[in-house]
């Protein structure tokens, strides 16, 4: 059921929030930012966040990991109602290094906006309505990546998450507390009546093929690897090919194994190596040693399983080969997700009653919603990306889809709600 008449969000006030928040961390000349997890950029975007949350009258906590949730409960709500779980929504603040304004932050401000688009019209739901933003997403810093959303869900203890080392040396918990968010809310958190997120698409998918609106049935599975090479510094003009242990030339073998792993296995499956530091790394100098990543995804676990294998088999062979000492750290392995059906089949339909035109597609990027499906029914929306760039300040999304996709997040979370809408 839903009201009597059909809310529509604020697209002026979605794109000013946005925008606001987008200069936080904000990358010179580019609408982008850059807000790594916990680094004073954050705390002064949660701020922002908080304020607009708290003008809005929701009670808010954090909790031990700096998960802030926002819950509304009008004064008008019933007592019997005031206890009900929520519907939830919501995302992250925190971007990669070379950040675009939408990434996560279009989740959390479009739940605002369709809280306080429903507060301003007088609605009152049947159940309490909430907005979160779940810490550390990217796991960019500190990973794995989903980091907050998975120590909400259970999915990771608070200390092995306060423990985590990132790539500064920092830990999470030292960092929590020198921002002052470690928070006294309990994890696991509040487990919600149902769960949708509004997110970009981050790819080409949307935009090539002319559609409004992404309804996403699931997200792919996710490996994360660090691959610590050991050779033997020497020098780069007397040292003959044969005597060489070169950890430089070790890491850019596997870069190229990836790539043509990755082309071997056909699309969806992708692989990164986003990341190489070597050491000493010097012009003269053959490298003694390389710290890298190798990021591989798939929709079938199977498939990715078998990537993986593979890619262990290449790190043996070359350790023969080249002489050289190599080990690895897994840093983050998510299987695929499903996402509710019931939930997936709500978003086509709000989707579809705007008028806009649907694709149903699995999720390339992981997401806090991945997580929040362990625990309740859950499933999300996506908005086009203009020409597919994602984690790049160039990040775009037309206001039209902004407005269309925040429209369809309101009308799922009123259908997620169930009848008995009253307005005073
Ligand atoms: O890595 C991801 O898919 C997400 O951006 N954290
Ligand atoms: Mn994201
Ligand atoms: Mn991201």
């Amino acid at each position: 059921m839903t009201p009597e008449s059909d809310p529509h969000i604020d697209i002026e006030r979605l794109l000013s929030r946005l925008a606001e928040l987008s200069e936080i961390g904000g990358i010179d000349e580019t609408t982008g930012c850059s807000r790594l997890a916990f680094t004073d950029a954050d705390r002064a975007g949660r701020e922002l966040v908080l304020t607009w949350m708290r003008d809005l009258g929701l009670e808010v906590t954090v909790d031990g990991i700096g998960n802030v949730v926002g819950v509304w409960r009008p004064d008008s709500m019933p007592e019997d109602a005031r206890d009900l779980a929520p519907v939830m929504t919501g995302s992250h603040i925190d971007t990669v290094a070379t950040g675009g304004r939408y990434d996560g932050n279009l989740g959390v401000l479009a739940g605002i906006e369709v809280i306080e688009t429903l507060a301003t019209e007088g609605f009152v739901p049947p159940r309490p309505l909430a907005v979160a933003f779940f810490s550390n997403e990217e796991g960019a810093r500190f990973a794995p990546d989903m980091m907050g959303s998975l120590v909400y869900v259970g999915g990771m203890g608070l200390e092995q998450a306060h423990n985590t080392v990132g790539i500064d040396g920092a830990t999470v918990g030292e960092e929590l507390d020198r921002i002052g968010y470690r928070g006294p809310a309990p994890c696991p958190g509040l487990v919600p009546h149902a769960f949708v997120e509004l997110h970009i698409e981050q790819g080409p998918v949307l935009e090539e093929a002319g559609i409004d609106v992404g309804v996403v049935e699931g997200v792919q599975g996710i490996s994360w690897t660090e691959v610590t090479i050991e050779g033997q510094s020497n020098h780069a003009g007397t040292t003959p090919m044969r005597l060489r242990h070169d950890a430089g030339f070790a890491a850019a073998s596997v870069a190229t194994f990836v790539r043509s792993l990755a082309r071997e296995l056909g699309h969806p499956q992708v692989g990164t190596v986003g990341a190489i530091d070597l050491h000493p790394n010097l012009v003269n100098v053959v490298a003694a040693s390389a710290t890298l990543t190798v990021d591989l995804r798939n929709t079938d676990n199977g498939i990715l399983t078998g990537a993986e294998q593979r890619l262990h088999t290449h790190l043996d062979e070359l350790a023969t080969t080249e002489g050289v000492a190599v080990s690895t750290r897994s840093l983050a392995r998510f299987d695929p997700v499903v996402f509710d059906s019931r939930v997936v089949d709500l978003v086509e339909a709000a989707a579809r009653s705007l008028g806009a035109t649907t694709l149903r597609m699995p999720s390339g990027a992981g997401h806090d919603a991945q997580m929040m499906a362990r625990v309740c029914p859950t499933a999300m929306i996506f908005t086009p990306s203009h020409k597919g760039i994602s984690h790049n300040p160039a990040e775009h999304t037309d206001p039209d889809h902004l407005a269309v996709g925040a429209d369809t997040l309101l009308q799922v979370m009123l259908d997620l709600a169930g009848g008995g809408w009253s307005r005073p």
